[in-house]
This record gives structure tokens, C-alpha cells and sequence, in this order.
């Protein structure tokens, strides 16, 4: 699937693209330097083959896409961000948008756009403007003429830029878009801090803050991820695993799924367990969700 980024320099697509899959902080993006040309990145999200195509938005780079627009060929989702600190910007904006969706058609390509109206904070920005510039830009002859999907975005709200982007990849899906949702049903239910990934590392939901980085796993849970899979892949030679960790205070127990689908558990002595038979239950229904995962990418 690909996902191309697209939007004037310094509109955030390059912070958008860090904070949610690439493990940044809203604070270490702030350093980035302009995007050379265009960067793809590819990932595997649930066994979801992501190409995400980072398009840099200098007046010369934007030139040269719509001189090579096969670049933009085979886009499946357009996301358009627009920056709402610039709102000099936004007629600019509207002409880039134009032209790029023109050379995409000119491509074959049907695209589903979505638009991001980004920097949707109060950071370096005073409030009431952003009101007005929000207003503003809803009304861009794009806008109105296309009427894409919205979303209100900002790097500084990481977790729901994150759940934007996941619910994108899995809109297809319809099985995975039930499982995911059981999923969050039964951690909202459980007092053990859960976090759900799969092998790589990506989260697919949780109940704890601060276990994640947008779509990244922390790091030393995804590197303990990682050993784990080594060892059921190469010494117990399993598809499945259970692996456990304590301290006098601690437990940390993690369930691998038909080789793809993780389940992290946290437990603490100051919380009330919850009952064993809940957790098998969460427990049983990943087990499913993994053998879901298997059958859609060997149907691919
Ligand atoms: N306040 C605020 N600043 C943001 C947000 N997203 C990005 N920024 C800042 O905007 C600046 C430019 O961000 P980039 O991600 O490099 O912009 P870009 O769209 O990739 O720019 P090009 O690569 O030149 O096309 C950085 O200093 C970010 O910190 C946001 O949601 N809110
Ligand atoms: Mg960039």
C-alpha cells in the first residue's frame, strides 16, 4: 500500500512521518532539516506491506513532481497536509494540491485523499488564530470541491495521530478492523497494563500511556520482543511462545502468537490481579487474531 505525504515545506509531513512510525518525540523532530526530494520508507504493519512516500515540499522539489508526476502513480491514500501556523500559505497550498491530484488522475491513480489539518496546537502559536486559520482553510476551493476526508492533527498529540494513521492501513480489512476492536474491549476491562504488537514492534493498541512512542513499541520492550522471537524461532523452534520476567515487584510476561502477534503483560503488586480466566480469555482471542493475520498474508 502506498501512502505518499504531500504538502508545502515545513508543513510537518516529515514530523508527522517520525512521531508515529518512525519512534521519535514530538521535541526531537523539531531539529529536522528540510526533506531532500522525496524519501520512501517501507514497513510491515500487521503483515500490511507500508510504503510511505515523504514527499519534501521546497518550491524545486514540488517542480520536479509534477515533471516526473510517476512518481506519484499507484498513490492509494494522498495525505495532504496543510499547516495551520501559515495561513499566507494556503492559497499556495490549494495550487499544489490541484496539481499533484490532476498528475495522480493523469497516472490512472484514484486516491482516497485525506486531509490534515496540522499543527493544530497552541505550541509557539496563539490560540484565536488558530480558530481563524482553521476556519479559513475549510474553506479552499479544494476543500470544498473535493470534500476529503479531515482530520485535526498535531505531532503534540501523538497517540491520536497515531490511531489516524493505523485505522488508514487497516480500512480494508474488516476482519482485523473486529479483531483490533475485541482487543481494546477486553484491555479496557483489565487492570494489568497490556500492550498489544506484533513481532516487529508495532503497537496495535494498549492500555498504558507512556509504554509507546506513536506506533513504536518503547524501546527496551521491543528489543526484549525481539530476543524472545530469536529464541522461539531458534531454540524452541515453536510457532507460538510464552516467556516470563519477575522481580519482587514486577511481572512482565509475554505471549508470542503464530509466529506474528505479541502480548505484553504487566503486573504489579499494588494493583488487584485480575482473574486468571479474564486473561485467558484475552489470551484465547489473540491466539485467533494471530491465525487471522497468517491466513490474510498468505492469501496475498
Ligand atoms: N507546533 C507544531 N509544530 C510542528 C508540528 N509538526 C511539525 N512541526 C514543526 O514543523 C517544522 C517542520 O517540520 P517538517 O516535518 O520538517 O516539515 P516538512 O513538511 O517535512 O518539510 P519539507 O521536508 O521541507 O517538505 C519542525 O520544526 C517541526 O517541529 C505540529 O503538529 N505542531
Ligand atoms: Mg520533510
Amino acid at each position: 500500500m502506498k501512502i505518499s505525504l504531500v504538502g508545502l515545506s515545513g508543513c510537518g509531513k516529515t514530523s508527522i512521518y517520525s512521531t508515529t512510525f518512525g519512534g521519535m518525540t514530538p521535541l526531537e523532530v523539531k531539529d529536522l532539516g528540510p526533506t531532500v526530494m522525496y524519501e520512501v520508507k517501507s514497513h510491515n504493519y500487521l503483515g500490511i506491506q507500508v510504503s510511505l512516500w515523504d514527499f519534501g515540499g521546497q518550491e524545486k522539489y514540488r517542480e520536479s513532481y509534477l515533471e516526473t508526476p510517476k512518481l506519484l502513480a499507484n498513490t492509494a491514500i494522498l495525505i495532504f497536509v496543510l499547516d495551520l501556523h501559515h495561513p499566507e500559505n494556503f492559497n499556495l497550498a490549494n495550487e499544489y494540491f490541484n496539481n499533484v491530484y490532476s498528475a495522480i488522475k493523469e497516472q490512472d491513480g484514484d486516491p482516497l485523499v485525506k486531509i490534515f489539518y496540522h499543527k493544530y496546537d497552541t505550541e509557539d502559536y496563539a490560540e484565536a488564530a488558530l480558530e481563524e486559520n482553521l476556519k479559513k482553510a475549510k474553506q479552499l476551493p479544494f476543500i470544498v470541491k473535493y470534500s476529503p476526508r479531515e482530520y485535526i492533527t498535531s505531532i503534540y498529540r501523538q497517540e491520536e495521530l497515531s490511531d489516524i494513521i493505523k485505522q488508514f492501513l487497516i480500512a480494508d480489512f474488516e476482519e482485523l478492523k473486529k479483531s483490533v476492536e475485541s482487543a481494546q474491549e477486553y484491555l479496557s476491562k483489565l487492570n494489568s497494563k497490556i500492550i498489544i504488537t506484533d513481532v516487529n514492534g508495532n503497537v496495535i493498541t494498549h492500555n498504558i500511556e507512556g509504554f509507546a512512542t506513536g506506533i513504536q513499541l518503547r524501546e527496551d520492550l521491543r528489543e526484549y520482543i525481539f530476543a524472545c522471537n530469536v529464541l522461539r524461532e531458534n531454540f524452541l523452534t515453536s510457532e507460538s511462545a510464552f516467556f516470563s520476567a519477575s522481580s519482587d515487584v514486577k511481572k512482565l510476561k509475554v505471549h508470542i502468537f503464530s509466529y506474528v502477534l505479541t502480548v505484553l503483560i504487566m503486573m504489579d503488586e499494588q494493583e488487584p490481579a485480575d482473574p486468571p480466566e479474564s486473561i485467558q480469555e484475552l489470551l484465547k482471542e489473540m491466539e485467533l487474531f494471530a491465525e487471522l493475520l497468517i491466513e490474510m498474508s498468505s492469501e496475498e
